[in-house]
């Protein structure tokens, strides 16, 4: 009797590790790219668009001065320099609607560059 039970158990928890596993694929995040141009203080594209816990790959680049990508609810600050470009991922774990900016404070034209990301829940 004993023995039956606990191979109920490992069949019950088998099934359930399965389930699991399963379920994990099925919530494989959805993957996002965008690449963000930054030229004369004007990010291009200034909105971007995805939704709750996609998977976000931003390149970002500067085509003239250094620039910076930070958003303050995602604590994301990334630096691209003068010509150049980096990129980075995130999870979009925060459903709002966040301002991107450059938080540089070399020229004073930085504290005008901005855009948004909105993140539309689940
Ligand atoms: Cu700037």
């Amino acid at each position: 009797m004993r023995g039956m039970l606990r191979a109920a158990a490992i069949i019950a928890s088998g099934i359930w590790v399965l389930s699991v596993v399963m379920g994990a694929q099925e919530q494989a995040p959805n993957r996002r790219e965008f690449t963000i141009v930054a030229k004369d203080h004007v990010f291009t594209p200034n909105r971007l668009e995805v939704s709750q816990d996609d998977l976000v790959k931003i390149t970002l680049t500067s085509e003239d001065q250094p620039t910076s990508f930070a958003i303050d609810a995602y604590r994301i600050v990334k630096r691209a320099a003068g010509g150049l470009s980096t990129t980075f991922e995130f999870r979009a774990d925060q459903a709002g609607t966040f301002t991107f900016y450059c938080n540089l404070t070399t020229d004073p034209s930085c504290k005008d560059m901005k855009g948004t990301l909105v993140v539309k829940a689940k």
